[in-house]
């Protein structure tokens, strides 16, 4: 049993199309609490969460990032006092600059390092110089990893550490991004790697590492990770993603390992969506995740 305690955030300012907002509200319409109470947790909803006053943020190319400063410290101030397993329902992938700096501090606190499984097709590393839309939900893990170029964010109170990040489903990377990646630790996975070694095969690897540090394991789940055909509800389509099957069985790896401490369920556009199903598709993932499964299987052996 864990205690889950569900977290809305309708940053919908990361970005240009609005959408996002209504993304806490369709979570519990189709269902997430009950879900998750069906498979024995103790699930508690704080409702949903709000920003203070815009914060100076220089640069006239970018869009709204005083509001997405002013979400980055509400989240941090917030999320750094949850207890047990939060669940942060967004919203847009910006508010993934405060969850993950939020969860990095928790664990800092505890005298742990976080480990970031980065679930997206997108990368999300650009900087505030960097970024050529202005949009920042393309900028998260560049904040988060504590890079320069964040003028009038909160000071970071805890960074993540390049080489406990892995990401998988990568297929839209700009080449600024790619180029200042290359030279960190970080685990890459693109689409291609899965084609060619299976969904599967990053994983029990970067999982080992995650036990033996004794690290807390934050997992933000970009909506995009999917492929469009299985979930409609996003503005920008990238073709060529997750399949159903490859979700769940990196929800069901996780599930096994039980090292996720925290969790992010973002950009779902409930505006774009077909009769609710990329809604029910992501709470359908987070039961893989907290425990649904056909059968037991034995635990692998681990190395
Ligand atoms: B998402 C982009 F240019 N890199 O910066 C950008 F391709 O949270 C996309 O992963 C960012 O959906 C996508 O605007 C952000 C673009
Ligand atoms: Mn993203
Ligand atoms: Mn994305
Ligand atoms: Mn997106």
């Amino acid at each position: 049993m864990t205690r889950v305690t569900l977290v809305g955030v309708p940053l919908d300012c990361g970005k240009r199309r609005p959408g996002c907002l209504m993304g806490p509200d369709s979570f519990r319409v189709a269902g997430l609490a009950e879900a998750l109470t069906a498979l024995g947790h103790e699930v508690r909803d704080i409702g949903n969460l709000a920003p203070g006053p815009a914060r100076e943020v220089p640069g006239a190319h970018l869009y709204r990032a005083g509001e997405v400063a002013a979400w980055t410290e509400t989240l941090i101030a917030t999320g750094r006092a949850l207890p047990d397993m939060p669940i942060f329902m967004g919203g847009d992938h910006a508010l993934s600059c405060g969850s993950v700096a939020a969860m990095a501090a928790r664990a800092s606190d505890r005298g742990r390092p976080l480990f970031l499984l980065w679930l997206d097709a997108h990368s999300d590393y650009h900087t505030l110089a960097t970024t050529e839309s202005g949009n920042l939900h393309g900028c998260p893990v560049a904040y988060a990893t504590g890079q320069p170029d964040f003028d009038g964010f909160p000071d970071l109170p805890a960074r993540v550490a390049h080489e406990n990040i892995c990401m998988i489903g990568l297929r839209s990377v700009d080449p600024s991004e790619r180029d200042r990646l290359a030279g960190t630790e970080a685990v890459l996975h693109d689409m291609r790697a899965i084609d060619e070694h299976g969904i599967a095969a990053p994983l029990p690897a970067f999982l080992d590492r995650v036990r033996a540090a004794g690290g807390d394991l934050h997992v933000s789940f970009d909506i995009d990770f999917l492929d469009p055909s299985i979930a409609p509800a996003v503005v920008t389509t990238v073709p060529g993603g997750a399949t159903f099957r490859e979700a769940h069985l990196v929800m069901e790896m996780l599930c096994e390992a039980g090292l996720v401490t925290s969790l992010d369920l973002v950009e779902l556009n409930p505006a774009l969506d077909e009769r609710g199903r990329s809604a029910r598709l992501m709470v359908n993932l987070t039961e893989s995740l907290m425990g649904r499964k056909i059968f037991d299987r034995p635990t692998r052996a681990r190395g």
